[in-house]
């Protein structure tokens, strides 16, 4: 005899199971806690237990200066944690948290703040008083509106000891400023992403990029080499998640595509590397004419890996595919040996085969990146897209506190404000460009000197040939346009 149980009764089952388990990790929490308070333990771990709530008897552990409750299932932080004042490391990750009580400004000794994977949507004012604060992790909470620049490296990037957490401080600044801009006058979608093309010399990159971004055929673009890098930029109407199909139609929004086109001769490939960044897409163009060997492309598709990580997008595209004779390369051998692959485009910028399903698959994959809808204070966009504009190559302290004065951004403001004009959006050069001395007498920005123009800091060796690099960026034919490219100095490094 078969026996159906009602669902209703199923469920009841499951949801008693349920809350017998979140019961014995609370008695669980509760014990361990007993036991720190007993033997005055140091550190206590409440890892992966499954909690959704910290004991109030946490307060008790005042000797307590490592605190483990990541993998768990917290949605708020007890206000007895406040009581936990020779706390240095509080590991609060992945989690369910919405807001962190503001009791945690009294853990005045706290050095250590992971708190990723949450889902906070504010925080509290006293994370202010942290003062030796030296590392905060607060990615995986998008609704905090903090772009990755201002994040810096996850905590993973700073275990391996290779790269050093954002100071909390610069983050703090940023958020707050940021809201308090936000609060007074609404927010716009950043709507930004970055197509770096990359390739051996001649395979048609320029060429693509004229044919993606104006429809332009091959002949009617002058024969010569890049020099350097140029930055294209390509303004794209999107409705969704997809290029819009009438332009002019309700609802359709502008994404602003810069397209960054790498002079292949091999002179320019060690500067190539100080603006490879992840969060973009990474076209590598071959030539069907050439075989792999003299299309470089283990090269190209190992740089796009070491330099654009996971979060990369990478299309390989076979360029001059009207050539009758010629080398397509073997897809799938190329699919095997490189995962993060996410397909080939097929174009020629000779009769414009395959350009506009190559400008679908760019756009889709722009509008899927991280952050390109990100919400930005109106003023503070405004003034991003007007240093876009400006014709000079740097800016001093007195222009920059002038254009921000102009779209009203606050003294506070400003330096958040910087860093939206991060590499990983598009523009602006790479953080180991220094200020020239002529320039740093202005009044500094809150907390660190912005640098204006492309000079090396004395005394300092880069870890790559820099006079190559500073031929790429000076040279005449070299047109990246910001003025903002040398004027970043806290973006992700390397
Ligand atoms: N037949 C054919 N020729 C093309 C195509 N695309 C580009 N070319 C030609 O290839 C040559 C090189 O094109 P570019 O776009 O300047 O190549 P590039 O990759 O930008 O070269 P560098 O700037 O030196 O790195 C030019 O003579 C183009 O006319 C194509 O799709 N078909
Ligand atoms: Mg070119």
């Amino acid at each position: 005899m078969v026996f159906l149980v009602p669902p209703c009764i199923l469920t009841d089952i499951v949801g008693i199971k349920k809350d017998r388990s979140s019961d014995d990790a609370y008695a669980e929490a509760l014990r361990r806690i007993e036991r720190a308070a007993q033997s005055r333990a140091p550190v206590l771990n409440l890892t992966g237990l499954g909690l959704s709530a910290i004991p109030p008897e946490i307060g008790q552990l005042t000797a307590l200066t490592e605190l483990y409750v990541f993998d768990n299932q917290l949605t708020v932080l007890p206000p007895e944690i406040g009581q936990l004042t020779a706390l240095t490391t509080l590991y609060v990750s992945n989690n369910q948290l919405t807001a962190l009580p503001p009791e945690i400004g009294q853990l005045t000794a706290l050095t250590m703040l992971y708190v990723s994977g949450n889902q906070l949507t504010t925080l509290p004012a006293s994370l202010r008083r942290l003062t030796k604060l030296s590392a905060l992790f607060l990615h995986g909470n998008p609704a905090l509106g903090l772009p990755a620049e201002v994040l810096g490296p996850t905590w993973q990037d700073v275990r391996g000891g290779k790269r050093k957490a954002r100071p909390p401080a610069e983050i703090l600044d940023y958020y707050f400023s940021h809201r308090q801009a936000a609060l007074a006058e609404g927010t716009e979608p950043l709507m930004e992403a970055k197509v770096l093309v990359l390739g051996e010399a001649s395979v048609g990159k320029s060429c693509l990029i004229a044919a993606l971004s104006e429809g332009k055929r091959r002949r009617e673009l002058d024969d010569k080499g890049t020099s350097g890098i140029v930055r294209k930029f390509w303004p794209v109407p999107v409705s969704g998640n997809a290029l819009a199909a009438n332009p002019k139609s309700r609802g359709v929004e502008m994404l602003r595509l810069n397209l960054w086109d790498f002079g292949g001769q091999e002179i320019y490939h060690s500067a190539h590397t100080l603006f490879l960044t992840r969060r973009a897409i990474y076209l590598i163009v071959l030539s069907k004419r050439d075989n792999d060997r003299q299309n470089n492309v283990d090269y190209w598709l190992r740089m796009a890996a070491s330099f654009g990580g996971p979060d990369a997008v990478t299309y390989v595209v076979v360029n001059k595919c009207d050539l009758k004779v010629g080398h397509p390369p073997d897809e799938q051998a190329l699919r095997r040996k490189y995962p993060q692959l996410r397909g080939f485009l097929h174009t020629s910028c000779d009769d414009l085969t395959g350009i506009a399903q190559a400008r679908e698959v760019i756009v889709r994959e722009a509008l899927g990146l991280e952050g390109v809808r990100l919400p930005i204070a109106k003023s503070w966009l405004a003034t991003k897209k007007s240093l876009e504009k400006m014709p000079d190559h740097t800016l001093s302290m007195q222009q920059w506190s002038a254009l921000c004065c102009e779209k009203r951004v606050s003294k506070n403001e400003k330096l958040g404000n910087l860093r939206l004009a991060s590499p990983k959006r598009g523009f602006a050069s790479h953080p180991r460009w220094h200020a020239h001395r002529h320039h740093t007498r202005a009044a500094p920005l809150p907390r660190s000197p912005v640098p204006t123009c492309a000079l090396p800091a004395r005394g300092q060796s880069p870890p790559y040939p820099l006079s190559r690099a500073m031929n790429a960026l000076t040279s005449s034919k070299s047109t990246l346009p910001s003025p903002l490219q040398s004027a970043w100095s806290h973006s992700q490094a390397g």
